[in-house]
């Protein structure tokens, strides 16, 4: 895949937001991000037609705009949708079969540990998402922050594969993380909760252009 699509990667369900997700997903489309993730999960996600509607104008809103729409975790949707690719953790499906499934589309694995990213190179992932980082209140069973040591131990070892780092990220961290060897940022709550959501979009780009500037 092109490590570049990894650069501002927005994720997002109805649950990391306060009002409406779909201006938020428009305005983080109109400034800047270069990926998205639906990720309907946790307590006050959506269920039944709501969820499959809602997954369905993410991504019209995605296709008006050119970016690659990607789903969390639900293959069966992934696949009605022809989604353009699918993002999968260490407890949910397994990526193997994940990538049986789809064997064209984009392949994202979330790893923690040198040997879980093994196997998601061996079981065919195109990306991996190294997190958290810093502290996340997006995700209620994220591990403990662990910094950047495994993200620049993983990108040292393999540096051909794409890596995004994930979780507590805001624009200012930008440079850092890919001085450490990732290609892009995913973010969530940094996003969907600002009071002023393109801006804060620009902001990440901004500092992704900061970085490769100075290469
Ligand atoms: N996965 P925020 S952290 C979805 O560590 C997700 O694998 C993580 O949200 C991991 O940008 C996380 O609001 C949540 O911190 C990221």
């Amino acid at each position: 895949m092109n490590k570049q699509l990894l650069e501002t990667y927005f994720i997002m369900g109805s649950q990391d937001v306060v009002g409406d997700p779909l201006f938020v997903l428009e305005a983080a489309l109109q400034n800047g991000i270069t990926l998205f993730q639906w990720r309907e999960k946790g307590e006050q996600c959506l269920t039944g037609d709501a969820y499959v509607q809602f997954t369905k104008d993410c991504q019209t809103l995605c296709k008006r705009y050119d970016i690659p729409f990607i789903v969390n975790d639900d293959v069966e949707l992934a696949i009605r949708l022809n989604a353009d690719g699918i993002h999968v953790g260490q407890d949910d499906v397994d990526a193997k079969k994940v990538r049986e499934q789809l064997p064209h589309k984009i392949l994202g694995v979330s790893v923690h540990t040198q040997d879980e990213l093994q196997r998601a190179i061996q079981d065919g992932a195109d990306y991996v998402g190294i997190g958290p980082i810093f502290s996340t209140q997006s995700k209620k069973d994220a591990k403990k922050p662990a910094g950047t040591t495994f993200l620049t131990e993983a990108a040292q070892s393999i540096p051909t594969l794409p890596i995004v780092a994930i979780g507590g990220i805001q624009p200012e961290h930008v440079y850092d993380l890919r001085q450490a060897g990732a290609d892009g940022v995913s973010i969530i709550s940094a996003i969907s909760k600002a009071e002023n959501p393109g801006e804060v979009t620009q902001a990440f780009r901004k500092e992704n252009e900061r970085f490769l500037q100075q290469l």
